[in-house]
């Protein structure tokens, strides 16, 4: 039985009954002396009680910054709107990115396409209104749409029945907005004179009071620019932790065997360890401290700005559900935390995300509906992005128009509704592919690509520049040696121990590799525009591993 129709048997048997008997038996049978017309509009047989959808996204809002994900900063408790998602509906351990950063994943998400597919690899590219599937099928389906806050993704989002969307990035305080008017795209804007976390959500709840169409349902992708870097939190969260020491994770200063063995020049850092880029030097830190103390400041005022600026996109959040809980519509609303992908917080001393390592490659993703979900649930199921957009279509009954799709436009995933009630189905995946293209591109991350399972996690860095595939300051871009990386996330869940120089991991190497192997093929990411980086995959081996 589809999701909504299981939900709503009572509602659907109600609006069949007063739609297909007619008015006539009410009439008579609570002794209206009138026979209404049957012309006549019925409000009540006419209001589609089918689940509104309230979307949230933030961006770069890692996990480790999430109270109920249980990291180190917990303690904090820096999040208690946005954990009230988790403890009254369910919490996804495993959900991730398959190529983190902000313009490919959330074309992914709009798609249920991976970036090679929807062609969407890296920051330069848009996303064809074509493959606006989540809009353009929630909209078929009979749902009131709009998009609000950071869209990122350059053309017009005009599938949606509203939007007003920041441009690019955005910025934090006193945002300009795109919105929808008489002049071409992009030039009808407005100006708010607020913090931007604030002002996305004074328009969110502005739409949600005053929008048109209220006999629908709505659909929302509420979409934050914080905490986003530089991290600029709105001037009431000045002082919050100002007197706290937050807590750093260990790899910070003893980075183990982690990385590639024996190098560790790659990925801007908290510390001074990269020379060109690191956290220190957006933070005004005094660059003749010592090394240790550098760390130090560096990593307190990072994560001080960074979890100010959470905040902020917390309290907004609980404004959101303050409104649907006064508006009565709580209950009758799915309403999905999650952000575009994850982020460093200082763990292995690496800022930024784009790494396939745990905290750039999780996304958070808590969802509560109550009469679906069960609450407090936490589910490990390996789930990506992907699978967004088949989840979103199937809770707004979508999932009927998803055969009229062009074979360019087919979904790759698969919708994890059942896996959200408890019934995850008995084929499901049980690994994640991922990719990053921008090859050394702003945090000197070299290209990648990978595959994680409920145990163990291998990545393959080719470190090529591709055609097309690089972005901002190309020349000093240039080719890196190929390496891999192997961890045991049972093990060695902080991954800790690049295992690719033990010998004991061989066969456990090759099994991975088989399995990458056909995850790229399954994807449709065989290279084949870039044989050479398929031949380096094939061909180089850590000599342990042969
Ligand atoms: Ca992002």
């Amino acid at each position: 039985m589809p999701f909504f129709e299981a939900a709503f048997s009572r509602n659907s048997i109600v609006r069949v009954y007063l739609n297909q008997t007619a008015i006539l038996f009410i009439a008579l049978s609570i002794g209206v002396p009138q026979v209404a017309s049957a012309d006549e509009p019925d409000t009540d047989a006419d209001e589609d009680k089918r689940p509104n959808i309230l979307y949230i996204m933030s961006d770069d809002h890692t996990s480790t910054g999430i109270g109920c994900y249980g990291s180190r900063l917990a303690y904090l408790n820096p999040t208690p709107n946005i954990d009230r998602l988790a403890i009254e509906g369910v919490r996804l351990a495993n959900c991730f990115c398959t190529n983190s950063i902000c313009t490919p994943s959330r074309a992914t998400i709009l798609s249920g396409q991976y970036s090679n597919v929807n062609g969407v690899t890296t920051l330069i590219q848009s996303l064809d209104a074509r493959k606006h599937t989540v809009p353009r099928l929630i909209k078929q389906a009979g749902y009131e749409t709009a998009m609000i806050g950071k869209w990122h993704l350059k053309v017009e989002p005009e599938l949606f029945d509203f939007y007003t969307v920041l441009p690019g990035q955005g910025w934090y305080h006193n945002p300009e907005f795109r919105v929808r008017g008489s002049k071409p795209w992009p030039k009808n804007t407005m100006r708010v004179n607020k913090h931007s976390s604030d002002a996305i959500t004074d328009i969110s709840l502005k739409w949600l009071k005053t929008r048109k169409q209220k006999a629908k349902p709505f659909f929302l992708m509420h979409h934050f620019k914080a905490p986003h870097d530089d991290f600029e939190n709105a001037e009431r969260y000045d002082f919050l932790y100002q007197d706290e020491t937050i807590p750093e994770p260990k790899s910070l200063r003893e980075r183990g065997d982690h990385g590639p063995i024996g190098r560790d020049s790659y990925g801007t850092s908290v510390s001074n360890r990269n020379k060109r880029r690191n956290m220190g030097m957006h933070m005004f830190v005094d660059q003749t401290l010592d090394d240790d103390q550098y760390t130090t400041e560096s990593y307190q005022r990072y994560m001080k700005k960074f979890l100010r600026t959470v905040k902020g996109v917390d309290d907004n959040v609980g404004r959101l559900l303050d409104h649907l809980e006064e508006s009565g519509e709580l209950d009758n609303t799915i309403i999905i935390y999650t952000s575009d992908q994850g982020f460093m917080l200082g763990e292995h001393d690496y800022i930024d995300k784009r790494w396939m390592y745990e905290e750039s490659l999780r996304m958070p993703f808590l969802v509560r509906y109550p009469k679906q979900f069960k609450a407090g649930t936490v589910n490990e199921d390996i789930i990506n992005n992907v699978d967004f957009c088949p989840t979103l279509l199937e809770m707004a009954g979508a999932d009927k128009f998803i055969d009229q799709l062009e074979p360019d436009q087919a979904l790759q995933g698969r919708s994890f509704v059942s896996n959200l009630i408890g019934n995850t189905p008995e084929d499901w995946p049980t690994s994640s592919y991922y990719r990053y293209w921008m090859h050394m591109a702003h945090h000197d991350n070299p290209a990648h690509f990978g595959i994680r399972n409920q145990q163990f996690k291998l990545i393959f860095f080719y470190g090529r520049k591709l055609k097309d595939q690089w972005y901002y300051n190309p020349d000093r871009v240039s080719d890196t040696e190929p390496f891999w990386e192997l961890y045991d996330l049972k093990n060695d869940p902080q991954e800790m121990n690049n295992l690719v120089d033990d010998p004991a991991y061989a066969e456990k190497f090759r099994e991975l590799k088989a399995d990458l192997y056909a995850a790229r093929i399954k994807a449709g990411d065989t290279d084949a525009e870039f044989p050479d980086v398929q031949k380096l995959f094939e061909t180089v081996t850590p000599p342990a591993m042969k």
